[in-house]
């Protein structure tokens, strides 16, 4: 069954016009919760799940989508009457929007109380819990200047400089390749993540690896931020991160290039040697301890474990 404002989420998510691990798994619970609260048909739970499927598809490599789609429909297989199960959906997808907001908020003030006094911090792509938490390092009085990678090929970083130039951020904007030049000035990297996987490699925007290689190299400590929602249960049993390749035209026109092969793969993995810290909305740890988070967050009553789903 389509329905017409998944379909403008779906397609939102598709195009990236939605983007960013968190806001897409926000966008995919509130497309479910607003299917479950206008569901006028005879099956809901055999259409609700069409629609997850839809939402799953859009974009392979972030876990925040199928967590916050997962979370969504939890306990759905369990109710009775139709009327119960829209009722449930209602709920968990409308819980999940906000305490993956809340998660953003915490995950963002531990951050910035990380971030030394007096710091340069690097951070590349556009991740909503990384520029906030630079903008309240600063806030904190604690940025002398963020830096910011273009980050070809879809140029993030033009979302992510103005969003820290207007919140008075210092900031100077890099192309990619003056990483591993300018790393000798950055007191600490701050990127976000797509996922994270049970042995502590983190997926985050192609070119993140690169750029933890040499900070690593320069001893730059690398903080990664990221919600508990972006870490992936999938991974505890060996299942691998589909790294999503995108059209080619993101890179260049190939018309212009005849005889000339693109290859734009969008995500890639650093692993946990290279990463300091990984912040979550429970406070800070090492990549290593990805594992022990995930079992005790997604098994049992699951992600946001500790508080009832009103
Ligand atoms: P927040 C983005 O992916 C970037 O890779 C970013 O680092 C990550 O999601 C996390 O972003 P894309 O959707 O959830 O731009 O912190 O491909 O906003």
């Amino acid at each position: 069954m389509s329905n017409d404002f998944v379909e403008t989420i779906a397609q939102g998510i598709e195009s990236m016009e939605i983007r960013g691990a968190g806001k897409i798994a926000r966008n995919a619970a509130k497309a479910l919760l607003h299917f479950a609260e206008n569901y006028s048909g005879s099956d809901f739970k055999k259409d609700v799940k069409e629609i997850a499927d839809r939402l799953l598809a859009t974009r392979p490599t972030a876990v925040s989508l199928y967590n916050g789609v997962a979370f969504s429909l939890k306990g759905l297989d369990f109710t009775g009457s139709q009327e119960e199960a829209r009722e449930i959906v209602r709920k968990n997808s409308s819980f999940f929007v906000k305490k993956s907001e809340e998660a953003v908020e915490k995950l963002v003030e531990i951050t910035a109380n990380r971030i030394p006094d007096g710091s340069c911090v690097l951070t590349h792509c556009n991740s909503t819990a990384a520029v906030k938490s630079i903008i309240r390092a600063y806030e904190l009085g604690k940025i002398e200047m963020a830096y910011c990678t273009e980050s070809r090929p879809r140029r993030q970083g033009w979302i992510t400089a103005p969003q820290l130039a207007e919140a008075g951020v210092p900031v100077t904007m890099i192309v990619d390749s003056a990483a591993r030049f300018l790393m000798p000035r950055i007191d600490m990297v701050v990127v976000g993540a797509d996922t994270i996987a049970s042995n502590g490699a983190v997926v985050n925007k192609i070119g993140t690896s690169q750029i933890s290689l040499v900070a690593h190299e320069s001893r730059v400590p690398v903080t990664v931020c990221a919600e508990s929602y972006k870490f992936s249960p999938l991974t505890l049993f060996g299942e691998r991160v589909k790294i999503e390749e995108r059209e080619v035209e993101e890179i260049a026109d190939p018309r212009d290039f005849p005889g000339v092969r693109f290859y734009n793969p969008v995500f890639d993995f650093t692993p946990p040697e290279y990463v300091d810290a990984i912040v979550t909305e429970f406070g800070v740890m090492s990549p290593y301890t990805a594992y022990e988070l995930i079992v005790r967050e997604f098994s049992g009553e699951a992600l946001f474990a500790k508080e009832e789903v009103k």
